[in-house]
Parts: C-alpha cells; sequence; structure tokens
C-alpha cells in the first residue's frame, strides 16, 4: 500500500461504493467551505483534491486513501445558491442513503466557514447530522480569517445549539493552523474501530 495519501475514486452512484471494508470518514459542508482544500493539507499534498474559488466543485463522493488505512470522503457541498431546488433535493436524498447504508462510515466531519455563524443551510445541515445517529465532529475553516474571540463566541454557539457532536477544531489551510490536531483525532477515530 502507498505511503501517502491517494485518490482512490469518485462516485456519482452509491452502487458503484468501494467494497474493501476499509472504515471511512466524510467532510460535508457547504459550498466553498474548503472541504478538498483540507483534505489537501491533510495529505501534505496541494492538488491531489481539486479545489476552486467558485462554489460547486465537488459534485461526487470522492475516496482518498490515507496510510493509516482510511478512507476521507469528500462530498458535493450544500447550500450552492446557483443550484436548483431539485439538485438540493438530490444531494439529500444521495446523503440520507449514503450515510444511513454505510456500515464503513465510522464519523462524519461537518465543515463550517468561522466567519459565518448561523447560517441556514449550515442549521439545516446540523440538524440533519444530529438525527442520523453517527459520531459527528465540527471544524471551524478559514480560521486565519477571523479573530480568536469570534472563534470563541462561534464555538460557544455551536456547542449551546447542537448536541450530541464531538471536539471543535478550528483549522486554516493558508497558516496550517489545526491540521496535524485534526489529523491526530481522526487517527483516533479509526484507531477506536
Ligand atoms: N483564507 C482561506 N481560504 C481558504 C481556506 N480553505 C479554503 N480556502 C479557499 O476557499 C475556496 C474554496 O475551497 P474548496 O476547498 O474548493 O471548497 P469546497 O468546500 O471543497 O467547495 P465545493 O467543492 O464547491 O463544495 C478556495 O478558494 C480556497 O482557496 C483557509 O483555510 N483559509
Ligand atoms: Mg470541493
Amino acid at each position: 500500500m502507498s505511503k501517502i495519501p491517494e485518490f482512490t475514486k469518485s462516485v456519482f452512484n452509491l452502487k458503484d461504493l468501494p467494497t474493501d471494508g476499509t472504515t471511512e470518514i466524510a467532510f460535508i459542508g457547504r459550498s466553498n467551505v474548503g472541504k478538498s482544500s483540507l483534505i489537501n493539507a491533510l495529505a501534505s499534498r496541494k492538488q491531489l483534491a481539486r479545489t476552486s474559488g467558485k462554489p460547486g466543485k465537488t459534485q461526487s463522493l470522492n475516496y482518498y486513501l490515507f496510510p493509516d488505512k482510511y478512507y476521507i470522503v469528500d462530498t458535493p457541498g450544500y447550500g450552492y445558491a446557483a443550484r436548483s431546488k431539485k439538485d438540493r433535493d438530490v444531494w439529500r436524498g444521495i446523503m440520507d442513503e449514503y450515510v444511513s447504508g454505510r456500515d464503513e462510515l465510522t464519523a462524519i466531519g461537518i465543515l463550517i466557514d468561522a466567519r459565518h455563524e448561523g447560517l441556514e443551510n449550515d442549521i439545516t445541515a446540523l440538524e440533519w447530522l444530529v438525527g442520523q445517529g453517527k459520531p459527528w465532529f465540527v471544524i471551524l475553516t478559514k480560521i486565519d480569517k477571523v479573530k480568536q474571540k469570534d472563534i470563541s463566541a462561534h464555538e460557544k454557539y455551536l456547542k449551546a445549539e447542537f448536541s450530541g457532536g464531538e471536539l471543535l477544531f478550528g483549522v486554516s489551510v493558508v497558516s496550517g493552523i489545526g491540521v496535524k490536531r485534526l489529523s491526530s483525532y481522526l487517527r483516533s477515530l479509526v484507531a477506536k474501530k
């Protein structure tokens, strides 16, 4: 097996999910929140996952195999305003089926832009997540753009409003803050399995 993280496959149809039984952790979050960028930072590879300044770049479930033997699954972003309602319903349908039926899925990380507290789309996603009954955790992204006191306030808000989730991680792929800590946490989740 490769010692460096590798792209494995893109899944457009749930019948094509990997069948090798490897544990997986999915990242969900609004379009443009930084999911693909974070996967690159965790992998220390700039171009592993494709990123874009324009929202809506990732359109499938993308599997990345990490050397500690787990997949990180990049997912299409939600809340992309230019998308039709039908598209949003498709997201919901795919994610419901994927999350409820996937035994390999150990935990879900929801990425939230540290700058934007309480966005409607994030609230909807957090409520959905709480209802899934899978372990989940929050990652606040782009913390290079905010002050520590705003991060603390955002964390306090999330803890007060949404129960059952794990620790909150603040990350920035620009400064690199929080990436190592998150990486250790992901490994600990897989080790528990
Ligand atoms: N300042 C700053 N910008 C970031 C950070 N992480 C991501 N970005 C920028 O945010 C934009 C979107 O990043 P992506 O990683 O493509 O976002 P995504 O969540 O994968 O988006 P979709 O695939 O559309 O769902 C890019 O322009 C990134 O450079 C960060 O930590 N700090
Ligand atoms: Mg993406």
